[in-house]
């Protein structure tokens, strides 16, 4: 099977890291397809711990190359950062491949960012301040800057100047900032040109040929479902395709060519940032789960919203992902508690509905209906297979499988890189 995508199922940190480390060993090329330094990907290596944000996860695993194909959205200063502290650390980062036609986040990017959250109050998204939405806007609206316009002075000094026309009017008469100048940002772009030349390459076509070659490609989804422009909460999105389909554009590999669909999707359920949450808890289990999971933004170290597992949401992701396995993570942290509910349905103003509400309006109005399933006290983070769960534990795990429309091939029960029990 050479070709596998890895997605997140909820709304993001569900241990997509973990889970494309684990495979990492058996594949050949890693590709981040989608988002750029606002995902935030923790791996535990023994006792080392890794948090990445551009990079794909997959770069921790030896001989593996890593690829940020055409989907994703590139900080350079940020890159080189992370490259630079890995390489501190021993990791090899030589194989490193960025597409010609990412785009690329500039200093009007993160001031944007920032300036809209703020102008927004009370109706803002929660983003992570990193410029992804304003650059994937600039993408959409053709006024974007791509890697390959890095190489090309002329092309890129008209480039900038056509996209900071209209910031600039914005900035200064709606936002009351100073304009920004076109020549620092080409002195600041050109100035990584050098470094990234023997990164660069037609990722489309490398992937391509990898794939002709029989090699295994895992492609790493950031964010997760419910935060895909397309089919997520929108507007509390994130601005890129999070879903399988992203995969698909956002790396020039075509829809025949893609194996298998790998959802991680946690035993609760977590979110950053505003928007729609029906599980969320107000009280102290969401506490219990926040502490115990270690519930904070990777990068922004922002505290996440908490909430019991939502089947239908499970459903949804299996749905519009085609996910073949779903890879169950954190059950460890349900540990202690007596009785674990799980949503299997919503009420909505009354009425009963087993799927995610399409209209906006509703799924804000959605009340879970709960089915109480039993809970554990025993540890389960040295437990290796799944006969060896206790009972409740496994049971959990099996009324989960027959709620949300996919088989769960694997369950982490611990942070470290080898807390993981595989079923199939
Ligand atoms: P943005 O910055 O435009 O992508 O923000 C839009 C929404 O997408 C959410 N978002 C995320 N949600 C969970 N995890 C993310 N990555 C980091 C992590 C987050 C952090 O892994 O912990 O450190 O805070 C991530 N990235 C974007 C975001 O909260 C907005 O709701
Ligand atoms: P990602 O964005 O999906 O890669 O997830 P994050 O790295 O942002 O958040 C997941 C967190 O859970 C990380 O700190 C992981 O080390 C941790 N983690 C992953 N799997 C497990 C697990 O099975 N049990 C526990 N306790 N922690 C886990
Ligand atoms: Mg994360």
């Amino acid at each position: 099977m050479p070709a596998i995508v890895l997605i997140g199922a909820q709304w993001g940190d569900e241990g997509k890291g973990k889970a494309t480390d684990l495979l990492g060993s058996r594949v050949d090329y890693v590709v981040k397809f989608n988002g750029g330094n606002n995902a935030g990907h923790t791996v535990v290596i023994g006792d080392e711990k890794y948090a990445l944000h551009l990079l794909p996860s997959g770069i921790l695993s030896p001989g593996v190359t890593p690829v940020i194909a055409n989907g994703v959205v590139v900080d350079v200063e940020v890159l080189f950062e992370e490259l630079d502290a890995l390489m501190e650390r021993g990791v090899d980062v030589s194989r490193l491949k960025v597409s010609l036609n990412a785009h690329v986040i500039t200093a009007y990017h993160r001031t944007l960012d920032k300036v809209t959250e703020r102008f927004l109050g009370k109706r803002q998204i929660g983003t992570t301040g990193r410029g992804i939405g304003p650059a994937y806007a600039d993408k959409i609206n053709r006024v974007g800057i791509r890697v390959q316009d890095l190489f090309d002075e002329n092309i890129l000094r008209q480039k900038v100047e056509g996209a900071l026309d209209q910031k600039n009017h914005m900035l200064v008469k709606v936002y009351n900032r100073r304009a920004i100048e076109a020549e620092e940002i080409v002195t600041e772009l050109l100035s990584y040109a050098e470094r990234l030349r023997p990164m660069v390459t037609d990722t489309a076509l490398l992937l391509h040929q990898a794939l002709m070659a029989g090699k295994n490609v895992l492609f790493e989804g950031g964010q997760a479902t419910m935060l895909d422009v397309d089919h997520g909460t929108y507007p509390f999105v994130t601005s890129s395709n999070a879903t399988s389909g992203g995969a698909v554009t956002g790396s020039g590999i075509a829809p025949n060519r893609i194996d298998r669909v790998i959802a991680v999707v946690k035993a609760y359920t977590t979110r950053v940032g505003s928007g729609p949450f029906p599980t969320e808890l107000f009280d102290e289990s969401g506490e219990y789960l926040r502490a115990n999971g270690f519930e904070f933004g990777t990068t922004t170290g922002r505290p996440r919203r908490c909430g019991w597992y939502d089947a239908p949401i499970a459903r949804y992701t299996a749905r519009i992902n085609g996910v073949t396995d779903f890879v169950l993570t954190k059950l460890d942290v349900l540990t202690g508690l007596a009785e674990i509910p799980v949503c299997v349905a919503y009420s909505v103003d009354g009425v009963r509905v087993d799927e995610v509400p399409v209209s906006q309006s509703d799924f804000h109005h959605a009340v879970p209906i709960y089915e109480n399933l039993p809970g554990w006290t025993e540890d389960i983070t040295g437990v290796r297979t799944f006969e060896e769960l206790p009972q409740a534990a496994q049971n959990y795990v099996l009324a989960l499988e027959a709620m949300s429309g996919s088989r769960m091939s694997a369950i982490g029960v611990g942070p470290g890189r080898e807390a993981i029990v595989v079923r199939h």
